[in-house]
């Protein structure tokens, strides 16, 4: 790695292209209203933008379903358009990262409708898994993480794996066939000049029928030497390309063994993103991480939010703070107020973290998830529906962005567009659009980029360490960066005051009285 990397103290800002801006008016974004945004994306201070997949697919799983790793959704745009997008991005400092889907393709991917015409047995369907049946049951027991069989059944018999949705049937990886593909498509954007790939569901991609359900497929041998290949072909180009894998893996030794200097360069770090609103969870969490990146010199990442999460104004609003997946926490009734002050503290504690920060489109403007505001017809997400609908399902965090006006879409589709937003914006969304938040120094949105701007102009607060202070009550987590920059998070029910001989940058509420309030937190110079 070079050492002028521009990733390991980045702020990337994550794109979900459907719900970002949608240029032609048919109510879902596309890469025309990605371009008219860029300079919002330049002026909030981010350092590179990560788009979700943009490729052609039946959206069985919205878009994780790709039917050509060449080529963009129609709905979308074209190549040309991809190629000015990449290119305008650059020329605003700017820089891309495309999501790669290894695990599966789509049941419309040239090879899959090939393997259901090519019949058992034949080289057609060894690019995929398919097993013969226990007579009328499936090969195994094995569920889906969206729930239900992981196994759907062909014309002729046999069963196909998907660990996702039956539209994503999962390829053989131990095929070699499938990997130089993939080392192929890799190629083709790296030529296009995306400065990166986020891997997705980057540790599943071995399966082992011996093993049980599901280790049987996670971090299995084998996997490492398929991420050696993508490195050989990220390195073979001269400049700083970056592979960054979503490797959700508990235990910290086998995540840090996938970031080597020939392997995935860096790892979302979902530990935080997880984590209770509890200091000394996060303070556990932020050790963890560093002392599993340490020994491996890699570069920790934060984030606190992504496309298949509950939004974490609301999580942080209700009484169980963590995140975790089954539902249970569906239709939990959430303080926003309190979860949006605690969202402010915790962008800052994130922000004055070393290694790399993620920001998910909404974030910005302190968005909250939409969950019962949901019709049922509307839901996209095949987690509703196949959790026997006990799951909310990701649609809540997917709502279009409002960006301006007082009436949906509130921007996000031009005036005359001709369809209502994918998804229902609900009218007290005009206080959270881009335009009326630009104009409240309050806002969540003049936060974050106060935030970033102070964090690029301090020194290299995306690098070096952190020295925790002793010189604080229970309930505070209070660190010092080099140079002279000092972070105090105030997670008691208290007010605190400051450190002696410091000035305050920048705090997510304001003071009272010189003290610093619960749920709350000051960057201080030195
Ligand atoms: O998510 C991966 C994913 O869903 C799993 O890692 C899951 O979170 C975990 O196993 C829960 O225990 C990615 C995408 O981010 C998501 O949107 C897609 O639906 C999924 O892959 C399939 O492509």
């Amino acid at each position: 790695m070079s050492t002028q990397a521009w990733w390991p103290g980045a702020a990337i800002y994550q794109v979900y292209v459907r719900s970002f801006a949608d240029g032609n008016g048919d109510g879902v974004g596309d890469l025309a209203g990605m371009r008219s945004r860029l300079p919002y994306l330049a002026e909030l201070g981010v350092d590179a933008i990560w788009v979700t997949p943009w490729y052609p697919s039946p959206m069985a799983d919205g878009g994780y379903d790709v039917a050509d790793y060449r080529a963009i959704d129609p709905a979308f745009g074209t190549l040309a358009e991809a190629e000015k997008l990449i290119e305008e991005a650059h020329s605003l400092g700017l820089r891309m990262i495309i999501d790669v889907v290894p695990n599966h393709g789509s049941v419309d991917h040239a090879w899959f409708k090939a393997a259901l015409v090519a019949g058992p047995g034949t080289p057609e369907r060894s690019r995929f898994i398919f097993r013969d049946g226990r007579g009328d049951q499936p090969p195994n027991d094995w569920e889906s993480i969206f729930g239900g069989p992981a196994w759907t059944r062909v014309h002729d018999g046999q069963w196909y794996l998907h660990l996702f949705d039956p539209g994503q049937p999962d390829f053989n990886w131990q095929n070699r066939e499938v990997r130089a593909e993939f080392e192929d498509v890799l190629r083709f954007w790296l030529d296009r000049g995306v400065d990166g790939i986020r891997i997705d569901s980057a540790a599943v991609l071995i399966k082992d029928f011996d093993l049980p359900h599901p280790e049987s497929y996670t971090d299995r041998d084998g996997i490492h030497e398929i991420y050696q290949g993508w490195r050989r072909v990220t390195d073979s180009y001269a400049d700083d390309r970056v592979l960054i894998g979503e490797i959700w893996l508990p235990d910290h030794e086998r995540f840090a063994a996938y970031l080597r200097p020939d392997e995935i360069h860096t790892a979302f770090n979902f530990m935080f993103l997880s984590a209770a609103w509890d200091p000394a969870v996060l303070r556990e969490c932020v050790d963890a991480t560093l002392a599993a990146h340490a020994p491996v010199d890699a570069h920790a990442t934060w984030v606190l939010s992504n496309h298949d999460v509950t939004r974490h104004v609301t999580r942080y609003g209700r009484p169980d703070t963590t995140f975790s997946f089954g539902g249970k926490l569906f239709g939990t009734p959430s303080d926003l107020a309190l979860g949006t002050r605690r969202a402010r503290a915790a962008a800052l504690l994130m922000m004055a973290l070393p290694g790399a920060v993620y920001v998910y489109q909404g974030e910005e403007l302190g968005l909250p998830e939409l969950e019962t505001e949901i019709p049922d017809e509307l839901r996209q997400d095949p987690f509703y529906r196949r959790s026997n609908y006990t799951d909310p399902g990701r649609d809540g965090c997917r709502v279009p962005i409002p960006w301006s006006g007082d009436t949906s879409p509130f921007g996000f589709s031009p005036a005359d567009a001709r369809e209502k937003p994918w998804l229902p914006q609900p009218d007290g969304w005009r206080a959270y659009t881009v335009t009326a938040e630009s104009g409240n120094p309050d806002s969540m949105l003049c936060l974050y980029r106060e935030a970033l701007r102070l964090r690029r102009s301090t020194g290299a607060l995306g690098a070096g360490t952190i020295e925790w202070r002793t010189d604080v009550t229970d309930g505070v987590l209070a660190f010092d960066r080099e140079p002279g920059f000092t972070c105090v998070a105030n997670l008691s029910p208290a007010s605190v005051d400051l450190p002696p001989h410091t000035e305050v940058l920048l705090t997510s509420v304001p003071l009272e009285d010189g003290r610093l309030a619960p749920d709350a937190t000051a960057w201080l110079r030195r």
